[in-house]
């Protein structure tokens, strides 16, 4: 490290922020629910602009409701060191998702404000719109439109599954800023978070740094049957759309294990109509999720699939449609960047390795437009999206004071 080697956060002002924010949507096993553009959403924006406030940042909310919180450098025309991830969370989820990034970029804007340390580029902190995806498809909504990789119409009128609007629910909230969500010019993007799975803790490892994201491919199946009475419809008379979607279901289930290499595949989303005991389902909505570093394979995957349920449906009776709700492609991270944290990793005396992220980031977007790496922290279990999501204090820490050093030697960079 160049700059500033004996600098570190302040552990416990990170720990206090993190606890705090997690009071936002508190669940009562100490998780948190805060889906993106709910009240708890806006409660926890709030109090991140105070926060930034505090510290004399300029802020500026786009047509997103990306926040962006601005520390001028020696020379503001130079492109800006941007960091941060998301405040919403899943449902019923945990406190460390998101919130580290963002907080973790709050503490080293808060301890390089406190030492006066002069960049020579500015610093940008963001919290991204809408990461989770779970109420309004797709995920990263908010990182991909400012990226220009979605089109912000299309995500404008996505519907919740109560039929509210993404855009009125983000007028309601108070945060459909004036300027349009438009990438600017990046000189390298940081986002610390936690692991969201096993490797690091199974390898006794305190940092990881991803060489990239593998591709994730989401898509909602429509299932349509005929609704009849339970009682006096034959079997061999019914067109049953929620056996159709159990066939399916189990279908995707062994879709990997066909496929091959690190292939994952979920159904997590399923609603049926009329849903009621003695009627005969009449329509089925479900998801898919699938993901893989193999670009090649998920395509030859999704056709095998495809294939395999149109052949269930016609089997059952039912009309069968798909929509496809997100296509992120795999996104590496910058080589130069991920060999720095690890060199910084090393002379911190965290022990650190490379690795994938089967969890998709924000970062994905900003890695096809700007230089961008992650800094990983271990997943107690390997659990996450679930309350009993944890990582310890320390190394909580450790990931701040590598992104701490990570973003000072980019923005000393002229
Ligand atoms: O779905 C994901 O991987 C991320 O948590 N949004
Ligand atoms: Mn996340
Ligand atoms: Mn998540």
């Amino acid at each position: 490290m160049r700059h500033l080697p004996d600098l570190r956060v302040n552990a416990e002002r990170l720990h206090n922020a993190m606890e705090k924010m997690a009071d936002i949507g508190a669940t009562p096993a100490g998780g948190v629910h805060r889906l993106a553009l709910s009240a708890e959403d806006k409660e926890a924006r709030d109090l991140l602009i105070a926060w930034l406030e505090d510290i004399g940042l300029e802020i500026i909310v786009d047509d997103m409701g990306n926040i962006f919180g601005k520390r001028p450098g020696k020379n503001n025309k130079l492109p800006p060191v941007l960091s941060g991830s998301h405040l919403d969370s899943a449902p019923n989820g945990g406190r460390f998702d998101g919130a580290l990034g963002v907080l973790g970029t709050l503490e080293v804007l808060r301890t390089i404000h406190e030492k006066n340390v002069e960049t020579e580029r500015p610093i940008v902190i963001v919290n991204w719109t809408n990461e989770e995806g779970c109420r309004f498809h797709p995920a990263m909504a908010g990182s991909g439109v400012w990226s220009d990789r979605l089109d912000k119409k299309k995500i404008h009128d996505q519907r919740d599954s109560q039929g509210r609007i993404f855009i009125d629910e983000l007028q309601k909230i108070g945060y459909k800023g004036t300027t349009p969500a438009k990438r600017f010019p990046v000189h390298a993007y940081f986002e610390c978070h936690n692991e969201q799975g096993p490797v690091l803790v199974n390898g006794g490892k305190v940092i990881g740094v991803p060489r990239g994201i593998v591709g994730v491919r989401w898509k909602k199946v429509f299932l349509k049957g005929t609704a009849n009475h339970a009682g006096t419809t034959p079997m061999n008379a019914r067109k049953d759309a929620l056996c159709a979607a159990a066939e399916m279901i189990l279908k995707v289930n062994e879709l990997p294990a066909k496929m091959g290499q690190d292939m994952v595949a979920t159904v997590g989303e399923i609603d049926n109509f009329p849903n009621a005991v003695n009627v005969i389902p009449e329509s089925v909505h479900f998801s898919i999720d699938l993901r893989c570093w193999n670009e090649d394979l998920i395509a030859r995957a999704w056709d095998q699939l495809t294939t395999s349920l149109e052949k269930t449906a016609r089997k059952r009776g039912c009309t069968f449609e798909t929509k496809e709700s997100m296509n992120l492609s795999r996104s590496s991270f910058n080589e130069t960047l991920c060999d720095r944290l690890m060199e910084i990793s090393q002379s911190l005396g965290y022990p650190a390795l490379k690795m994938v992220s089967g969890a998709g980031h924000d970062a994905a977007y900003l890695a096809q437009i700007a230089p961008a790496a992650m800094i990983f922290v271990p997943s107690i279990g390997g659990q996450s999206h679930v309350e009993s999501e944890n990582t310890t204090w320390e190394d909580c820490e450790a990931g701040a004071n590598v992104l701490l050093h990570g973003i000072l030697a980019s923005a000393m960079e002229k």
